[in-house]
């Protein structure tokens, strides 16, 4: 019956908000056993970020076992906490939801718990203000990233007697606020501190896409080519960047050129790593449906669960990548 009436609560919504949001892909048949999650996402503005959606939709499938109620929030977290607070008035039994940004989550949080209806955090994290906000959080180590590529960059540097000269960096992050900006952020503003050499020449958000990014760095090429490093906080930026640099005449490439450093390692990312364009691409990985599954699963048969699971993640350079990986990805 209470499947019934959520699947006339989504026709009817539906059917009154049809003008203004996008169809919601109804699925499922009522059946008692269906699992029904409230999926909020970011938006999609870049292709990890279409590559996550794919995977949470493809996971939280009819034929899994569920019923997925999806809302884009289109990069506006009001969007968010609005479409959380319908899936709670839809009395869904999970949701999932990716946070635009770290702060501002713990009253509609609370009206989930005061609901009874277990959360799970994907992608990027929250603020830890109260431990019981939600259930399980699954996603990234952001400052293990941007650790990984200060310390690819420390090495490279040293290994090609760079290390003790000048080093103009362009920082070109991501949504500020968001856990990936502040973890990639947080990494190279440490490893500048630690050395004198190290000069953050401009710093700009490039909001995660291809045309902000664009549109940033060049502004930044008209005051200044006198760059070493360009550090984007995703592949999307990468390629913005990259496409402003080569049309103001300056190469991309790690050993005679711009060194340019991302995140993602989504398929056309590396695809610049392949061209020596991108130096070194961090993986990001967005696969996470199948980890919301397991733990889905796992909560409906009473079992145990991990509240904090790190995607399964690594890096590519300019010499590791090569034709056959590109063409095993899955993103
Ligand atoms: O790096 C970017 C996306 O939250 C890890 O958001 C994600 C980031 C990713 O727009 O491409």
């Amino acid at each position: 019956m209470r499947k019934f009436l959520i699947l006339l609560f989504c026709s009817l919504t539906v059917f009154c908000c049809s003008c203004a949001k996008e169809e919601q892909p109804l699925s499922g048949t009522g059946e008692d056993d269906t699992i029904v999650v409230g999926l909020s996402q970011v938006g999609a503005e870049s292709e990890w970020r279409v590559a996550n959606t794919e995977s949470m939709k493809s996971t939280l499938s009819e034929e899994n076992g569920y019923m997925l109620i999806f809302d884009d929030a289109r990069q506006e977290q009001e969007n968010q906490i609005r479409a959380i607070r319908m899936f709670i008035q839809q009395d869904v039994d999970y949701i999932v939801f990716s946070p635009k940004v770290e702060t501002g989550w713990k009253s509609i949080l609370l009206e989930a718990k005061e609901a009874s209806i277990p959360v799970i955090v994907i992608d990027r994290y929250i603020e830890q203000q109260d431990e019981q906000l939600f259930t399980a959080f699954i996603g990234s180590d952001f400052y293990r990233q941007g650790k990984k590529a200060v310390t690819w960059l420390e090495d490279f540097l040293e290994k090609r007697g760079r290390g003790e000269e000048p080093l103009r960096i362009v920082h070109i992050q991501g949504t500020i606020g968001s856990s990936a900006q502040i973890g990639r952020t947080k990494a190279l503003e440490e490893a500048a501190g630690r050395h004198p050499n190290w000069e953050i020449v401009a710093q700009e958000c490039g909001d995660f896409t291809r045309a902000k990014a664009y549109e940033v760095m060049g502004a930044i090429l008209k005051k200044t080519k006198d760059i070493d490093v360009v550090y984007c906080e995703n592949d999307g930026e990468a390629l913005g960047a990259i496409d402003a640099m080569e049309e103001a005449g300056l190469k991309c490439d790690p050993v005679d050129g711009v060194i340019v450093i991302s995140f993602d390692a989504t398929r056309l990312g590396l695809e610049y790593c392949l061209a020596r364009k991108i130096a070194l691409n961090v993986e990001c990985n967005p696969l996470q449906g199948p980890y919301v599954d397991e733990i889905i699963k796992k909560l409906e048969r009473g079992e145990p669960i991990e509240r904090i699971t790190y995607v399964d993640e690594t890096c590519f350079d300019y010499k590791s990548i090569s034709r056959e990986i590109i063409d095993g990805r899955e993103y």
